[in-house]
C-alpha cells in the first residue's frame, strides 16, 4: 500500500491487539504543530480482519486433501512458573529428538496447536507455511490465543528438522515452547 503525504506532521499510531496501548511516531515532512500524543486516527477504531474472514490466493492454496499424519502440540506453562513448553515439555537442546513430531516426505501434515495458557502465541514453523482451513491463510507464524484450539496444515516438500516454536523469544529462548518436525527417511 502506497500513502502519499502532503505538507505537515503526521502521527503513526500503532494499537496493540486485544489491548488498549497505543505506541505513536510523527512523520514529519514539513512545518506545522505536531498532535497531542493521545492522538487515536479513526481508522483504528475498525473491524479486525481474524483468520476466518481470511482468503489465500488459489495460486498459492493447498489442494484439499486428508491430512496423512497429525501432530497435536499442547501450549503449555505459565508466567508463575515460567514454564513454558509443548505437552508439557521443555524442549531440550541437548535432546532434540525427545521432543519431536515425526512425518515423510509427500505427506499432507496437520498440527494442531491447543492453546491451555492464558496468553497468546505466535506458533512459527520453519521450512514451510500453514494454511489454515481448506481456504485461508498462507503463514508461517500463527496467533493462537487464549484457550483456542487451531489447526494449521502444510505439505511436506522440504526435508530436513525443522522446528516449530512460539515467536515470542522470552517463551523460548533456547528452549521452552518449541519442538522439532523431523521428516523421516
Ligand atoms: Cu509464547
Amino acid at each position: 500500500m502506497q500513502v502519499t503525504l502532503g505538507d505537515g506532521v503526521f502521527p503513526l499510531t500503532a494499537l496493540a491487539e486485544g489491548k488498549n496501548s497505543t505506541a505513536l511516531a510523527l512523520i514529519r515532512t514539513g512545518g506545522g504543530d505536531p498532535p497531542p500524543a493521545d492522538v487515536r486516527p479513526a481508522e483504528l477504531n475498525g473491524a479486525l480482519a481474524h483468520y476466518a474472514v481470511l482468503r489465500s490466493a488459489e495460486s498459492a492454496r493447498l489442494a484439499p486433501r486428508t491430512p496423512d499424519v497429525t501432530c497435536r502440540l499442547r501450549l503449555t506453562g505459565g508466567m508463575a512458573r515460567y514454564d513454558w513448553g509443548i505437552n508439557g515439555q521443555d524442549f531440550d537442546m541437548s535432546r532434540p529428538g525427545a521432543l519431536q513430531f515425526l512425518m515423510a516426505q509427500g505427506q499432507r501434515v496437520r498440527v494442531i496447536f491447543a492453546n491451555t495458557t492464558t496468553m497468546y502465541h505466535p506458533m512459527h514453523i520453519h521450512g514451510h507455511t500453514f494454511q489454515l482451513g481448506p481456504a485461508g491463510p498462507r503463514k508461517d507464524t500463527v496467533i493462537v490465543l487464549p484457550g483456542q484450539q487451531l489447526a494449521c496444515d502444510f505439505d511436506a516438500g522440504n526435508p530436513g528438522q525443522w522446528m516449530t516454536h512460539c515467536h515470542n523469544l522470552y517463551h523460548a529462548p533456547q528452549g521452552g515452547m518449541m519442538a522439532m518436525l523431523s521428516y523421516q527417511t
